[in-house]
């Protein structure tokens, strides 16, 4: 239904994202789009490129009058911070793409490896996104992201514990995107002591989407399972080692009564669950529940206190080299989480409610909600 791609370098001169199944008719705001590319650059623990750059969408196409078309849109975003020297880089970062890209495509260093497989690639996929929560807010699906684990440091605050909807006003102004003061207080120290140590750290976020329809993905075969297609999207972010639903990896120390989110019913309201374990997906299908996701990321492998590798032209024991790199990501990585399952969702929406522009779209979405609602 939606398709995109992107294309671009690093310290190339642009980025590029072309999105195709856009329907027409949907209005775009550019300013909110290019504050989620903003919003990804912020955080406690980024790199002194972080400070030159300013990401900003240009549209070349697509759009007309603040409205998608249905034609394809397309769009770049400026790399401000590529004058620095592009040197070769015959010393692979374990951790990075540098060793296993650079034999897999014959080059003589992994400075055409890296250049691609840099996070920087995220900045397109945030545009993309951006403009799929647009269509998103048409139908009040809000996607919401924290940080609940820094390092060590983790938040007493999740979706299963305390947490209050209310208060994610407050989570973009926070240097790690969280609500609880005490984990940013710790988790802002532990990234303090690992610039001092040359180092680098992972962690945990955690994503809720609100109002989502009951009945997106399928379970009639693998390749249609709603939680299968956002964990692809998510696993695609670098960096990210694990994806996980509701109670995830607690799922199997939970006995099964407990477990499971029994059905009730009230007239008027229809069916629900007292609680959400599941995580808003059971057989591969949204519940209407919220959605509950959990995703880890590693740690940046790019070290200034270096690390053993060898250096591929003398095969000579050699420490990586350093020019300059985020302490940890994980902040960024949670609106970039939201940014890609957004697309996802819009994909998937769009198979369950189509239509080529809005307004049969939303015709056919009122139709649908009032169909469940009665059923
Ligand atoms: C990245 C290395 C750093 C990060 C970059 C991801 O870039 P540079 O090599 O220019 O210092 O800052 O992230 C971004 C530029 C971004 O926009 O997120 C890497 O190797 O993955």
């Amino acid at each position: 239904m939606v398709r995109f791609l992107t294309a671009g370098e690093s310290h190339g001169e642009k980025l590029t994202g072309i999105i195709e199944g856009f329907p027409a008719n949907i209005e775009i705001d550019i300013n909110r789009v290019n504050k989620e590319l903003t919003r990804r650059q912020l955080g406690y623990g980024r790199s002194a490129r972080m400070a030159i750059e300013k990401d900003e969408i240009e549209v070349l196409s697509g759009l007309s009058k603040g409205k998608t078309t249905g034609n394809p849109i397309s769009f770049t975003i400026k790399n401000r911070g590529r004058n620095i020297p592009l040197e070769e880089v015959f010393k692979p970062r374990p951790g990075h793409s540098d060793l296993v890209g650079l034999i897999k495509y014959n080059q003589e260093g992994a400075r055409n490896i890296l250049e691609r497989a840099s996070a920087r690639e995220t900045a397109t996929r945030v545009g993309v996104g951006a403009f799929c929560k647009e269509f998103l807010r048409v139908f009040n699906i809000e996607i919401y992201s924290h940080v609940i684990s820094l390092g060590r440091s983790k938040s007493e605050i999740n979706y299963y514990n305390g947490l209050r909807m209310e208060a994610f006003d407050l989570v973009d102004s926070s240097p790690i995107r969280t609500v609880d003061k005490n984990f940013e207080k710790r988790a802002i120290g532990e990234i303090e002591g690992a610039k001092l140590d040359g180092n680098s750290l992972g962690g945990q976020v955690e994503l809720i989407v609100k109002n989502l329809p009951l009945g997106l993905g399928s379970y009639v075969n693998w390749d249609r399972k709603l939680d299968g297609k956002i964990s692809q999207s998510l696993m695609g972010i670098q960096g990210i080692k694990a994806v996980e639903f509701g109670q995830g990896t607690r799922s199997g120390s939970i006995d099964g009564a407990s477990y499971q989110d029994e059905i009730f019913y009230e007239k008027g309201r229809g069916f629900l669950r007292r609680q959400n374990f599941a995580g808003g997906i059971e057989g591969g299908m949204s519940t209407g529940d919220d959605l509950v996701i959990r995703l880890t990321m590693k740690p940046i492998p790019t070290l200034k206190k270096g690390l053993a590798t060898i250096d591929i032209n003398t095969k000579q024991e050699a420490k990586t080299r350093y020019e300059r790199s985020d302490i940890t990501a994980v902040p960024a990585c949670s609106v970039v989480a939201e940014n890609v399952v957004a697309i996802v969702l819009m994909d998937e929406f769009l198979r369950v409610i189509s239509g080529d522009f809005k307004e049969e779209i939303v015709e056919r979405y009122n139709k649908y909600m009032e169909y469940v609602r009665e059923k």
